[in-house]
């Protein structure tokens, strides 16, 4: 039973999301999705459309995700990979390097991003496109 985990904030939910979680799942049997909280949101300096229980069952409804946990800070990754045990730790690549450290508790894995598509872009297509 190999467990995988990922990390993000997944607003606004779109095909490249789709693609990470997709393979990411495909490297093991389990993903576990550690969902950044509205506060930790802030200290990305991002806001979310969607609050965190909103993203919470969109995330819990896919098919590649099975379960959910919040993220509340930059500090609980190793503890994270210890107490839910996984085996592969995957982001997509726009991190590469950034959790090298978790290498000595897991297997570190960065994913190619999906080019051109973004929350960001999506809400400002819509936020400019309003009829
Ligand atoms: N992603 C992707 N392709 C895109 C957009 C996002 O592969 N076009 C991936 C990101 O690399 C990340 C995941 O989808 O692995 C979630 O993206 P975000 O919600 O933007 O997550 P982020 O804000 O990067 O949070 O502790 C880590 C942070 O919580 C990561």
């Amino acid at each position: 039973m190999k467990r995988v985990i990922t990390y993000g904030t997944y607003d606004v939910l779109h095909y490249g999301h789709i693609n990470l979680l997709k393979r990411a799942k495909s490297l093991g049997d389990y993903l576990i999705v550690a969902l950044s909280s509205d506060e930790f949101n802030a200290l990305k300096n991002k806001k979310s459309y969607y609050t965190y229980e909103q993203r919470k069952k969109i995330l819990e409804s896919l098919r590649y995700v099975d379960l959910v946990i919040p993220e509340h800070d930059w500090e609980q990754k190793i503890s994270d990979v210890q107490k839910y045990q996984a085996d592969i730790f995957v982001m997509g690549d726009d991190w590469k390097g950034k959790f090298d450290f978790l290498k000595d508790y897991c297997e570190v894995i960065y994913l190619p991003r999906t080019p051109d598509v973004s929350s960001t872009q999506t809400k400002d297509y819509l936020t400019n496109n309003k009829t």
